[in-house]
């Protein structure tokens, strides 16, 4: 089943996300929520995220919402992601964390 990626491109994190997606080759749906058009604030996008905030992912029967969350997801979960978007060697993950805190 397609990753999805519940986005409207206007928000600075979900932009994030697709641009992580796009940079590493990884397949995935995107499913535009418009923030304009309140489709954020529906009962069927809160059972994706309950506190109805973009972006949020589905991968299969496993959901995540907070943009940097999602990005270490990515970054563990997909094979062909390069070392060094969430370097393996403690101190260097380390100064990630601290940039993405
Ligand atoms: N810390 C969250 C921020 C999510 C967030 O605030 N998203 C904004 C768009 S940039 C949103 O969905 N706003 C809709 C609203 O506040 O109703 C993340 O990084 O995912």
């Amino acid at each position: 089943m397609k990753l999805k990626v519940y986005a409207d491109r206007m928000s600075q994190p979900a932009r994030a996300v697709i641009l992580f997606l796009k940079l590493n080759g990884i397949n995935y749906e995107e499913v535009r929520v418009d923030i304009a058009k309140r489709q954020h604030l529906t009962p069927e996008y809160a059972e994706i995220n309950p506190m109805k905030l973009l972006p949020a992912i589905v991968d299969g029967r496993f959901k995540l919402f907070e943009s940097h969350a999602i990005l270490i997801y990515l970054a563990c979960s997909f094979p062909g992601v390069a070392d060094h978007w969430y370097p393996a060697d403690v101190f260097k993950r380390s100064k990630i964390h601290s940039v993405l805190d």
